[in-house]
């Protein structure tokens, strides 16, 4: 059984990932803060600002999904750290280690300038909505050098927003679901020909504004479509700034700091700790975000 390094492991994404690929390959689970790892899993405490930790992180895996890192706009030195140091640091310890397969989690901010009526690909010109957006940027830039200079192979995925339903309007184009996501990854793991990719983190959403012709080429089939929300969430949608609604970015174009909209997922099963899920009763649907400032390793 393969052995994955998921940094960032504790996050939204890192807990429904644990939770998808549980059983399918040994996970390695970092994370700045103590995760208990479940069955089948190990955890490495570290900071991805700090080398020598991603270097402990790094040994051995065959495979690393790197998830960690500031996961919304914010301040610049908080964005350097995770986003710019950190991704460094991920790439470079997994090259000192021999990790050729790195799945870089990238996200859609990386192109957030694109406007609504537009469809891109893979290929169009970079378009950063925000300081997040540009070191997402950064990070896909480090996977191509790191790709063409030391034979590493890159599997950059453009996230949308992983959660079981899509929360807003926007969200209706770039949702994935969870078991969509888990594909997604098991494609950049397994694939045998992967050199430098990039793909869009995306189910098969009616309204998407990307043309994903490249991860359908590499297998990608999304069993998942925002449109069977689409009532519920439209009915529930309030206008919002009209700048956000031009852009596929949304509130990022405007905004200096952003929370994050996603709550961590309660657990399926005992398996998975929760963090966000205080209430008592309370659904995955009704919990709100309870952290007002986003953590390194989200
Ligand atoms: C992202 O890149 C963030 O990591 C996530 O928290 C969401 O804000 C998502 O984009 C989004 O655009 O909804």
């Amino acid at each position: 059984m393969k052995t994955i390094l998921i940094t960032g492991a504790g996050g939204v994404v890192g807990t429904y990932l644990r939770q998808e690929l549980a059983g399918k390959y040994a996970l390695r689970l970092s994370d700045i803060r103590r995760l208990k790892p479940a069955a089948g899993e190990t955890f490495v405490q570290g900071d991805i600002a700090n080398l020598n930790d991603m270097l402990r992180a790094t040994k051995g895996v065959d495979a690393f999904v790197h998830l960690g890192g500031y996961s919304v706009e914010g301040a610049w030195k908080d964005i350097l750290n995770a986003n710019i140091v950190g991704c460094y640091n991920a790439f470079e310890a997994a090259r000192r280690n021999g990790v050729k397969r790195v799945l870089f989690a990238t996200s859609n901010h990386a192109v957030g300038f694109y406007r609504r009526d537009q469809v891109i690909d893979h290929r169009v010109y970079i378009k950063p909505d925000s300081r997040y957006g540009v070191s997402k940027v950064f990070g896909e830039a480090l996977g191509s050098l790191y790709a063409d200079k030391y034979g590493m192979e890159v599997f950059c995925m453009r996230i949308g927003n992983v959660g079981t339903a899509p929360i807003d309007k926007r969200r209706l184009s770039i949702w994935i679901s969870p078991r969509d996501f888990a594909q997604l990854v098991t494609i950049g793991i397994e694939h045998p020909d992967i050199r430098f990719e990039i793909v869009y983190g995306v189910s098969n959403n009616r309204r998407s504004w990307y043309d994903n012709a490249n991860a359908v080429r590499l297998g990608y089939r999304p069993a998942d479509d925002s449109e069977a929300f689409a009532a519920e969430v439209l009915a529930r949608e309030q206008p919002g700034d009209a700048r956000a609604e031009v852009y596929q970015g949304g509130a990022f174009v405007h905004s200096e700091a952003i929370e994050n909209p996603t709550p961590v997922p309660r657990r399926r099963t005992s398996k998975v700790k929760p963090r966000a899920a205080k209430k008592k009763g309370g659904s995955t649907a009704k919990l709100k975000a309870t952290r007002k400032t986003p953590r390194v390793e989200d």
